[in-house]
């Protein structure tokens, strides 16, 4: 039978090379300074542990076709799995903070160490799965899926293989070749269409019961900030209409967190260098209440541990 795991490990990594804008890489920083770890601690019996910031800096550019700073990109995303394996080994769910989404190989490679049966659910307005050979950008953080998935070995010069099993989740802005993609390796999708039709709270029913039949797999999700709405979370690098609502994240993050099977969440793409002021605190708000929702935050509220009466006058 699976709980929810009471204690949490927090991991920063203020890395924005796998994308062209500046800016994501303050994201830790300001979520730490909108008080991320106290909010997380505010939840009840939450132990809450901050494990620092993955930093990488200094490695020597090497040159990959249509593939920028791949040699940062993969120093940092070593660093970080190692990291995230780490973290889960001392019991906790791990909390990764980007930066862009291209350390969400390290995140799923340093799970994968540790739990060979995860399964990963990857919320985004974007696909994610282009390789330098489809990609328009040339940015890494439009490959990460591409990369997990052992099928594209063979589109890769080099890398490691992975069993993996997973589904992209409130997809709306998909390239061609994506689609391509989608189709030929039938990687399991929920579009934005698909919420529309079932309400994300039997979509995310769907997900769970189709990657895992029998509710006994550990779970990661990898949380692009751009699946909200652009209205709900406007400062990001690559923002897109006709989103989830912030309501319909929290819901998807509560229904996950009850399967006590949630290990591993990803925050990334949160770029306070974008928009002003008000743009900024809405998307990290949205950003937190995305974060204790998957941490078993009660919209219902709480009463005091150990207490049972009111005050007396
Ligand atoms: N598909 C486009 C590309 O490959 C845009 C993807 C980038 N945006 C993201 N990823 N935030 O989720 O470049
Ligand atoms: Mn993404
Ligand atoms: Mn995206």
């Amino acid at each position: 039978k699976w709980e929810p795991l009471k204690k949490v490990g927090i991991i920063g990594v203020p890395f924005e090379k796998g994308q062209k804008k500046y800016g994501v890489s303050v994201a830790p920083a300001a979520l730490r300074y909108a008080g991320l770890i106290q909010q997380l601690s505010e939840i009840d019996g939450l132990d809450v542990k901050d494990y620092g910031d993955i930093e990488t800096p200094g490695i020597e550019e090497v040159k990959m076709e249509n593939m920028a700073h791949l040699a940062p990109v993969s120093a940092c995303n070593k660093k970080l799995s190692k990291r995230v394996s780490e973290v889960l080994r001392d019991d906790r769910v791990v909390v990764t903070i980007g930066g862009d989404h291209s350390i969400g190989v390290g995140t799923v490679d340093g799970h994968y160490q540790v739990n060979n049966d995860m399964i990963l659910i990857w919320v985004d307005a974007h696909a994610d799965i282009n390789t330098n050979k489809t990609s328009d950008s040339g940015s890494v953080h439009g490959m990460p899926v591409a990369l997990l998935v052992k099928e594209f070995c063979s589109y890769w010069p080099y890398l490691p293989t992975m069993d993996w099993q997973g589904t992209l989740v409130s997809l709306r802005s998909v390239d061609h070749y994506e689609r391509l993609a989608i189709e030929k390796y039938k990687i399991p999708t929920f579009a934005m269409e698909d919420v529309e039709e079932h309400g994300i709270k039997k979509s995310i029913e769907h997900v769970l019961k189709k990657l895992d039949p029998e509710n006994k797999r550990p779970i990661h999700v990898s949380f692009d900030i751009d699946s909200l709405d652009a209205l709900e979370a406007p400062s990001t690098g690559t923002p897109v209409r006709g989103g989830l609502s912030l309501r319909e994240a929290i819901n998807l993050m509560e229904i996950i967190y009850a399967t006590g099977r949630l290990r591993a969440v990803d925050l990334v793409e949160i770029n306070p260098a974008i928009g002003d002021e008000s743009d900024r605190k809405k998307t990290i708000e949205a950003g937190l209440c995305v974060l204790k929702a998957a941490l078993g935050f009660s919209r219902r509220g709480t009463a005091p541990r150990g207490v049972i009466d009111l005050p007396v006058q």
